[in-house]
């Protein structure tokens, strides 16, 4: 039994609000929203973070055809979007399990903190 909160996402052992699914990855509303529309992109696989990503799969395809459908549901495609992953302490990543941050619906500021 994993100890991976997006582990147990990812195989429904606990609620989340679930946007989005393919194969490689399954996206869902950040618990803590800081943009209208917050949703994290996770693989389906457990890979601690992008350091640790096997190259040679399909992951990041994943990654960017749910970006790009979820940009379009969510209606934040023509206005722009960030997407952003914290990699490690000092990029303040707190669960070890990859994930992207799609953030959108108000203006982003440069740099970010
Ligand atoms: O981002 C980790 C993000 O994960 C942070 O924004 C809160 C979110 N989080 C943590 N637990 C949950 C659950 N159970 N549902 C939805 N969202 C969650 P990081 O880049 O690691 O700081």
């Amino acid at each position: 039994m994993t100890e991976c909160i997006f582990c147990k996402i990812v195989n429904k052992e606990i609620p989340s609000e679930i946007v989005y699914e393919n194969d490689q990855v399954v996206a869902f509303k950040d618990i803590n929203p800081v943009a209208p529309v917050h949703i994290l992109i996770v693989p389906k696989v457990h890979v601690k973070s992008i350091m640790e990503l096997d190259t040679s799969s399909n992951i990041l395809n994943g990654v960017a055809e749910a970006i790009q459908k979820i940009a379009k549901d969510q209606n934040i495609a023509c206005e722009g979007f960030r997407v952003v992953n914290n990699c490690g302490t000092l990029a303040g990543q707190s669960v070890d399990h990859l994930h992207f941050h799609l953030l959108g619906g108000r203006a982003m500021q440069w740099p970010p903190g």
